[in-house]
C-alpha cells in the first residue's frame, strides 16, 4: 500500500511492529515525522494503521522495497524485532536496498557484541548502523523511552533531532544522547539492565524481611513502600511496588499472594554478570540477582527441601518504626552498593573496548522514561560533575555519608535475617563488597600464599619490589602438588 494522503517522503522508517515497533512508530508520528512502517507479517501494519493511523503522517509499507522507497535519504530504519537472528536477517535484506550513508538503528534488546559485528558488517557495505538501547517497556516507546545510541557518530548526529524528541525529556533535558562507538550503547543498555534486576532483588528482599519476620499484610508493606517513596529512595520501582502489593484480586485478596514465586529471566541480567566476570569487576549484586531467579525456578527443589531441611524458628511480631527503618536503610545502602558496581563496571567496559563513556550523562539519561528511573540518578550525576575520574561511587562524599550512616542498620537487619533463616543474597554480598572494598589490606595474601605453595605461581612483598617464589617445605624443598 503506497501512502496515498502525503506526497513527502517518510523521515524515519519503524521495522517490525510488535507492541515496542508499533508504540515507538506511534510516538514518531505524534511528534509530527513521517514514519514508513514494514512489518514481516502484513496484519500487523493494518492494525496498526485501523487503530492508530490518524495519529500522525504513517506510510504503510507491504514489500522492504515499498518500505526503502518511502523514505527520504539519506535513509534511517529502525529495526524493533525479536533479538537474535531476525535483525540480522533484517541488515541482510536492508543492505541489499540501501544506499551508501543510509541509516540502520537496531533498537531491540541485542546482545552488544553483536552489535559490533554488525556494526563492522554494514561498515564494509557502506551503511552506517546504530544500536540503540530502548528502555521503558511497553509505555515508555509510546509516551517517550530512556534511549542509549551508540555506533557511528555522523550517524547519531543525522538522527538525533528525532531520537532526542521521541525519548522522554527530564527538567528540559531529553533521556537520549549518544553514548560511544560499537557495541556501547547496547552495552550501556545491558547494565542498566542488569542494575535493575539487582534493584528488583533488594526490594523483593525487603518484602521478604517485613512479611517473614515482622508477618506484614501486602496492604500493611504497600503503605511501608509508599512512605519509602517519599524519601531517598523515590523510584519508579518502589512506587509500582506499593501498586503489585496493593492489588486485589476478582477473591477479594492480595492478587501478589496468588503470583506464582518463580521469576522469569530474557538474558540481560545474564549477560551483565557474564561480562563482569571476563572483564573481572566484583559485580555482586547483580550476579546475586540473577541466581535468585535461577533458585526461584527450582520450584519442585524447594518444595522437597522445606520437607527436609529444617528451618529455624522464626518469632514473628510487631515491628516497631525503628525496625522498618533500618530495613529502608539497609536498602537504600545495597541499592547504592548495587549501583557502584554497575558504574565501575562501564568504567572498566570504557577502559577495555576504548570508549570514551560519560558516566554522569548516563545517569543522566536514565532519570526519566526506564524503569531504574529515579530520584537517586541525580545524585549520580552530582558525583560525577564533581569528578568525572571518579572510580567508584562510594568514594564520592555524597554517597560514602548515605552508606555510612546507613551502616549500622544495615548490619543488624542482615544479622537479623541471618538467625531468622531469611535468604537476603542481594543485601548480604552488597555489605560483604562494602566490607571487602574498605580495607586496604585484605587475606588475599593467604590466598597467594596457598598459590604458591602448591603452583609456584610466585608473589609480591610488601617490602621489596619483584616477583618471588618459596621452597615452602620446612627443610627447603619443593612441595609437589
Ligand atoms: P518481539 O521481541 O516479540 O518480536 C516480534 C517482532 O519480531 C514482530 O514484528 C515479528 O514479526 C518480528 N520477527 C520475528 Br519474531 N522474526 C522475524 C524474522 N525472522 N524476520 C523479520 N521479523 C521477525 O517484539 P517486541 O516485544 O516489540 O520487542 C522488540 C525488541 O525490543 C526486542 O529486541 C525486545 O527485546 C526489545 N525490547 C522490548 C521491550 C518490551 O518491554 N517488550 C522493552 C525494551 C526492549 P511478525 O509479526 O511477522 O512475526
Amino acid at each position: 500500500m503506497s501512502d496515498q494522503a502525503h506526497t513527502g517522503k517518510a523521515d524515519i522508517g519503524v521495522l517490525g511492529l510488535a507492541v515496542m515497533g508499533a508504540n515507538l512508530a506511534r510516538n514518531a508520528a505524534r511528534k509530527g515525522f513521517g514514519v514508513a512502517l514494514f512489518n514481516r507479517n502484513h496484519e500487523r501494519t493494518d492494525k496498526l494503521m485501523a487503530e492508530h493511523g490518524s495519529e500522525g503522517r504513517f506510510h504503510p509499507a507491504k514489500t522492504i522495497e515499498e518500505f526503502v522507497a518511502a523514505l527520504a535519504k539519506p535513509r534511517a530504519i529502525i529495526i524493533m524485532v525479536k533479538a537474535g537472528k531476525p535483525v540480522d536477517d533484517m541488515i541482510e535484506d536492508l543492505i541489499g536496498q540501501l544506499e551508501p550513508d543510509d541509516i540502520i538503528i537496531d533498537g531491540g534488546n541485542s546482545l552488544f557484541t553483536d552489535t559490533a559485528r554488525r556494526f563492522k558488517r554494514c561498515r564494509d557495505a557502506n551503511i552506517r548502523f546504530i544500536g540503540m538501547g530502548i528502555s521503558g517497556g511497553e509505555e515508555g516507546a509510546l509516551e517517550g523511552p530512556s534511549m542509549m545510541p551508540g555506533g557511528e557518530r555522523s550517524a547519531y548526529d543525522r538522527i538525533a533531532p528525532m531520537v532526542t524528541k521521541m525519548a522522554v525529556s527530564v527538567d528540559g533535558t531529553p533521556c537520549c544522547t549518544y553514548i560511544g562507538p560499537e557495541g556501547a550503547g547496547h552495552y550501556v543498555k545491558m547494565v542498566h539492565n542488569g542494575i535493575e534486576y539487582a534493584d528488583m532483588q533488594l526490594i523483593t528482599e525487603a518484602y521478604d524481611l517485613m512479611k517473614t519476620l515482622y508477618g506484614l499484610d501486602a496492604a500493611a508493606m504497600a503503605d511501608i513502600f509508599t512512605d519509602w517513596k517519599a524519601g531517598d529512595l523515590d523510584s519508579y520501582l518502589i512506587e509500582i511496588t506499593a501498586a503489585v502489593l496493593r492489588k486485589v484480586d476478582g477473591t477479594g485478596k492480595p492478587l501478589i499472594d496468588a503470583i506464582v514465586d518463580e521469576a522469569e529471566q530474557k538474558g540481560t541480567g545474564r549477560w551483565t554478570a557474564q561480562n563482569a566476570l571476563e572483564l573481572g569487576v566484583p559485580v555482586t549484586a547483580i550476579t546475586e540477582a540473577v541466581f535468585a531467579r535461577a533458585l526461584s525456578g527450582r520450584r519442585g527443589m524447594r518444595g522437597e527441601a522445606e520437607k527436609k531441611l529444617p528451618h529455624p524458628a522464626v518469632s514473628t511480631r510487631k515491628p516497631s518504626p525503628e525496625e522498618i527503618n533500618a530495613i529502608r536503610d539497609a536498602l537504600y545502602a545495597s541499592k547504592i552498593i548495587a549501583y557502584a558496581q554497575g558504574f565501575e563496571q562501564m568504567t572498566v567496559a570504557a577502559q577495555t573496548f576504548g570508549w570514551d563513556l560519560h558516566l554522569g550523562e548516563i545517569a543522566t539519561i536514565w532519570r526519566g522514561g526506564c524503569i531504574i528511573r529515579a530520584r537517586f540518578l541525580n545524585r549520580i550525576r552530582e558525583a560525577y560533575d564533581r569528578d568525572p575520574k571518579l572510580s567508584n561511587l562510594l568514594l564520592d562524599d555524597y554517597f560514602r555519608d548515605a552508606v555510612v550512616k546507613a551502616e549500622e542498620a544495615w548490619r543488624r537487619v542482615i544479622v537479623l535475617a541471618v538467625e531468622n533463616g531469611v535468604a537476603v543474597p542481594a543485601f548480604s554480598s552488597s555489605l560483604a563488597y562494602y566490607d571487602g572494598l574498605r580495607r586496604a589490606r585484605g587475606p588475599a595474601n593467604l590466598l597467594q600464599g596457598l598459590r604458591d605453595y602448591f603452583g609456584a605461581h610466585t608473589y609480591r612483598r610488601l617490602d621489596k619490589e619483584g616477583s618471588f617464589h618459596t621452597r615452602w617445605g620446612q627443610d627447603g624443598s619443593e612441595i609437589e602438588a
